[in-house]
């Protein structure tokens, strides 16, 4: 099996940004912290000294936080299918028990391995357990790149030293006491030659050979392409890709971010991703005792809902050529099936006025029956060519006047034959 398989698959992942910057939570003593969340300490005024920040540790102390549960919940409530767990951020801060560095979670109240729980309760439900790591951005070290206002400017810091000293030792760590792990995700490589990236990918996998490796390594050295933050491609991308997506607006929890996204928007997010061949990476920040905002909850299990009736339609989808305009009005968009035999049309704007119709124009393959997906009633749906306007038109009727699925209504159209082929303009 190709090591991208369960990627490609995939389809549905979460990016949990977890850290000591869950306690201040966007306010630095008292005051609001523009761009605070994960980046507080650098971006708090000209930094916060590393004394300060680092004395967070002491306040660490998640102490009902279950990993058990949190996992369960991620992989039987929200339908996802990989979790990428921050062990080290740009803080420098190791979410693990790091022999090689003290700054770690075993040095705070809490003293429990949280990447260990976390790997555990991954394998015992079966999601894949994958790691985030900051590779050249370390503001808790001096040859780590980004804090200047502790340890001076980056072109005088070794960063070689910091490779040998911290980055590889923690790596080595993370790749050989925590199982197998599915991908590693890197992050702002920005200065790193392309000889350091290379050596990177070699290194993790002298000890994981099948372990993918995002493209942030940099280089576009890893497995597959790394859309850049909230950066959904306008056509399909034909390679491996994934897009990181913010639930509200910042990646790490801040107590005054509510500018949540709704179910409807990220189901529509995953389904126009998915169309377009790509993974949607959703975030989830924890605040300081581990817990999920009750709005990001409810987020997520109502995506989670929807997936259990309408996963087909993302899950395992390849995908889709591109027609040469955009189909009919703005009703939604097409998923397509792996085995090449059904086309998924997800509707957004579902057609209340009668004869509650969409009509798709520029598809040649020929379709068979048209039913809807979450319950198997079929649909009517028909297909012509008007030679004068030399135009393939599929029309469905919907047999409702009001959408069964208001966040998104599938209707499964069975294909007659295995190309799926686009009129050209
Ligand atoms: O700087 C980080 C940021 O904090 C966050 O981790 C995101 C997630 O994609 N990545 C970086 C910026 O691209």
């Amino acid at each position: 099996m190709n090591k991208l398989s369960w990627f490609l698959q995939s389809k549905y992942g979460a990016i949990v940004h977890w850290g000591l910057y869950a306690i201040p939570a966007g306010f630095w003593q008292g005051e609001y912290a523009p761009h605070g969340g994960e980046w507080i300490m650098k971006n708090w005024r000209s930094g916060i000294p590393y004394a300060d920040y680092a004395a967070l540790a002491d306040q660490f102390n998640p102490e009902n936080f279950d990993a058990d549960a949190f996992v369960r919940f991620l992989k039987e409530d929200c339908g996802f299918r990989y979790l990428v767990f921050t062990t080290k951020h740009h803080d420098g801060f190791a979410m693990y028990d790091s022999a090689c560095n003290d700054y770690n979670i075993m040095h705070t109240p809490y003293g429990k391995d949280v990447t260990r729980a976390l790997s555990d309760a991954c394998e015992k439900y079966g999601l894949t357990f994958c790691l985030y790591y900051s590779q050249l951005q370390d503001w808790a070290d001096p040859n780590g790149f980004g804090n200047t206002w502790d340890f001076g400017p980056d072109q005088d810091k070794d960063f070689r030293k910091y490779l040998e000293e911290k980055c590889k030792p923690q790596l080595k760590e993370l790749l050989t006491e925590y199982g197998k792990i599915g991908l590693i995700w890197f992050d702002t490589p920005y200065e790193m030659d392309k000889a350091q990236c290379q050596e990177l990918v070699d290194f993790v996998h002298q000890f994981q050979p099948d372990c993918l490796i995002n493209g942030r390594v940099g280089y576009n050295l890893g497995d597959y392409r790394q859309m850049g933050d909230r950066g959904i491609p306008l056509c399909t991308y034909p390679k491996p890709w994934e897009v990181p997506m913010t639930l509200n607006d910042t990646w790490g929890y801040r107590s005054d971010d509510d500018r949540w996204k709704t179910p409807e928007h990220v189901i529509r997010l995953l389904a126009e991703v998915a169309g377009k061949g790509g993974n949607l990476l959703l975030n989830i920040g924890p605040d300081a005792q581990g817990a999920l905002p009750a709005e990001s909850e409810n987020i997520l299990r109502t995506v989670g809902d929807w997936m259990k009736k309408n996963g087909e339609s993302i899950y395992n989808t390849d995908p889709m050529p591109d027609f040469p305009y955009r189909l009919d009005t703005d009703f939604g968009c097409f998923t397509y099936s792996r085995d090449r035999k059904k086309l998924y049309m997800h509707i957004f704007r579902y057609p209340t006025v009668p004869p509650h119709q969409i009509c798709v124009v520029g598809l040649e393959t020929k379709v068979g029956k048209a039913y809807l997906l979450e319950t198997g009633e079929e649909v009517m749906c028909w297909q012509t060519y008007e030679t004068a306007r030399d135009e393939h038109r599929l029309r469905v009727r919907l047999p409702y006047a009001k959408a069964p699925n208001a966040l998104d209504t599938v209707v499964v159209i069975e294909l007659e034959e295995d190309e799926l082929r686009t009129q050209t303009l």
